[in-house]
């Protein structure tokens, strides 16, 4: 049986896993109103992740015998200076998930929820991915310039990522 104190912070991750495909989706909008569509498409599959991501956690608190309480989500962003801003946000964002994790393993250790930590070792390795990722189109945009043709190359490649299968 899942403790009060688990179940309380694992309902609000996943308020931050969905308000990150919030964000994401925002983004892709985002960009596809300024007719990156490459860059629109990688956002999209982005959240689709993050849906994923709160869906183990949904999932894990019902095995455990806990009850999952949904929270209200505030509107994301909806516009950004530059597509190598928005990706800077996303991984600035992606950071911040990090610090989540790690506080909800710490969590886990301190409650002896041997079940739940075995469950966030996913997530801790993941969030590797995810900041490499991110961290990674950061750096692709870097190189290719904030305008003209190397910006419309990289958004052919960003275009190129398809969902994976977990
Ligand atoms: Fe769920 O990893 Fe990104 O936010």
């Amino acid at each position: 049986m899942i403790t009060k104190k688990m179940e309380a912070a694992l309902n609000e991750q996943i308020k931050e896993e969905l308000a990150s495909a919030y964000l994401y989706l925002s983004m892709s909008a985002h960009f596809a109103a300024e007719g990156w569509d490459g860059m629109a498409g990688w956002m999209r599959v982005q959240a689709g992740e993050e849906q994923e991501h709160a869906m183990r956690l949904f999932d894990h608190i019902v095995d455990r015998g806990g009850k999952v309480k949904l929270h209200a989500l505030a509107a994301p962003e909806t516009k950004w200076a530059s597509p190598l801003a928005a990706f800077k946000a996303a991984y600035k964002h992606e950071q911040h998930i990090t610090g989540c994790i790690h506080g909800l393993v710490e969590l886990a250790q301190k409650e002896k929820d041997h079940a739940a930590g075995a469950m966030l070792q996913w997530f801790v390795t993941e969030q590797v991915e995810e900041e490499d990722h991110a961290s990674k189109v950061v750096q692709l945009l870097e190189r290719m310039g904030t305008e003209g043709r190397g910006l419309v190359i990289a958004d052919r490649e960003l275009g190129r990522r398809v969902a994976e299968k977990e």
